[in-house]
C-alpha cells in the first residue's frame, strides 16, 4: 500500500482520528476577474487581508498571484508581489507559494520573475502543455467593469497553455535547484502524472513531494471522483516512493472533492483562485469563509487541520527566514 509521504501507510493516513491535514487558499489567481465577484481580491492591501485572514482561518500555505492595482489584470510584475508579501510574512506564519503559471497568457520568463526575485519556499510547477480555457464563463456575464476582462477571457479559445519538458525543466533547475524551493506539482490529466514519474525516476525531482490533483479545469480532467481515483491510482503505479497529495476542484465542485481528497488520505486546496461561491449559487463573502468551511468539514472527519510548521516538516521546507521578501 503506497505510503502518504510522511512514512505512515496510506491505510493508516486514511485512518482517523487525528491526521494532518494540509489547507492550501489560492486567493486570487488570473483565473476570475473583477466583475465576478467583488470578494476577488485585486490590490496588495485586499491580497495581503484576505492571505492573512485565510491563514488565521486555518490555511497552511497561501498559493499567490498578483494583480494590477488599477484595472485588476493578472500580473507577474514583480513590484505587484513585494507589497502583499512582506504584510503577509510580518503577520502570519503561513507558507508562501508563488505561482509559476501566472496566466496562461504569458511568456515563461515573465511568469517566473516573481518566483526567481521573491525564492519563496514553495511555487507551483504545471506538469504540461494543455489549453486552459475560461473563455466559457463569457457567457454568464452582459456587462465588464474593464474591457481586458472579456478580451482575456476570449483569448483562452485560441492560447496553449504552454509548460514543455523544457520549461518544466528551467523551472526545476532556477527555483528549486537554484533558490530551494519545493514545489505543488499541477496535475490536470494523466499524462502530467506520467511526466511527473518521468522525473522522479531521472532524479531531477527530489521528495518530498506534493502532487496537486487539478480537476475541473476545461482542458483537463473534469472534476468527478471517477477522475480523481483515475490520478491517485496512475500516481500510485508511476511515482517511485512516497508521495503527498492535495485535491483541487475549479468550479462548484470544489469542496465536494476536497472532501473526497481528505478522505483518501490526502491534503486540500480552496481560495477564489478556482471556485468563487460557498454553494451553489452563492457567491464566497471571502477566501476565510471557504477555509473555515473545509476545516470544518476536516475537523468533522475527525481529522485536523496542519499547521505551517507542521507542514514545513512534512515536506522538508527551507524555512520561512531564508525567502527573499
Ligand atoms: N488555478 C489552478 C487551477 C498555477 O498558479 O501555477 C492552477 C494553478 C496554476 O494555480
Ligand atoms: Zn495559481
Amino acid at each position: 500500500m503506497k505510503n502518504s509521504g510522511n512514512g505512515v501507510s496510506a491505510a493508516q493516513t486514511r485512518g482517523f482520528p487525528g491526521r494532518k491535514v494540509v489547507i492550501t487558499c489560492a486567493v486570487t489567481g488570473s483565473i476570475h476577474t473583477p466583475t465576478m465577484s467583488g470578494a476577488l481580491p485585486v490590490t496588495a492591501e485586499e491580497i495581503a487581508e484576505a492571505s492573512i485572514a485565510a491563514a488565521q482561518a486555518g490555511a497552511a500555505i497561501i498559493h499567490l498571484h498578483a494583480r494590477d492595482p488599477e484595472t485588476g489584470r493578472p500580473s507577474a510584475e514583480p513590484d505587484h508581489f513585494r507589497p502583499f508579501l512582506e504584510k503577509i510574512a510580518k503577520e502570519t506564519d503561513a507558507i508562501i507559494n508563488i505561482s509559476t503559471g501566472g496566466s496562461s497568457v504569458m511568456a515563461l520568463d515573465a511568469r517566473l520573475a516573481p518566483a526567481r526575485e521573491m525564492a519563496p519556499e514553495m511555487c507551483s510547477l504545471n506538469m504540461g502543455s494543455m489549453n486552459f480555457g475560461t473563455f466559457p464563463m463569457l457567457d454568464k456575464y452582459s456587462g465588464w467593469k474593464h474591457n481586458w476582462e472579456p478580451e482575456l477571457l476570449e483569448a483562452t479559445r485560441r492560447t496553449v497553455f504552454k509548460n514543455t519538458f523544457e520549461d518544466i525543466e528551467t523551472i526545476i533547475e532556477d527555483l528549486g535547484e537554484g533558490r530551494g524551493a519545493k514545489f505543488e506539482f499541477e496535475c490536470y490529466d494523466l499524462g502530467q502524472i506520467e511526466t511527473l514519474g518521468f522525473y522522479v525516476k531521472k532524479g531531477l525531482i527530489k521528495g518530498p513531494l506534493y502532487l496537486q490533483f487539478v480537476l475541473g479545469v476545461l482542458g483537463g480532467a473534469g472534476a468527478s471522483p471517477e477522475n480523481l481515483v483515475a490520478m491517485k491510482t496512475l500516481a500510485d503505479r508511476v511515482i517511485p516512493g512516497d508521495y503527498h497529495f492535495s485535491v483541487l476542484a475549479a468550479g462548484g465542485k470544489q469542496m465536494a472533492m476536497a472532501t473526497m481528497g481528505a478522505i483518501m488520505g490526502g491534503n486540500v486546496r480552496v481560495g477564489l483562485e478556482d471556485n468563487l461561491s460557498i454553494a451553489p449559487g452563492v457567491l464566497a463573502d471571502s477566501n476565510a469563509q471557504q477555509v473555515a468551511k473545509i476545516r470544518r468539514i476536516i475537523e468533522d472527519l475527525g481529522l485536523e487541520p496542519a499547521s505551517p510548521d507542521e507542514t514545513r516538516s512534512m515536506l522538508a521546507l527551507k524555512g520561512r527566514n531564508k525567502v527573499n521578501f
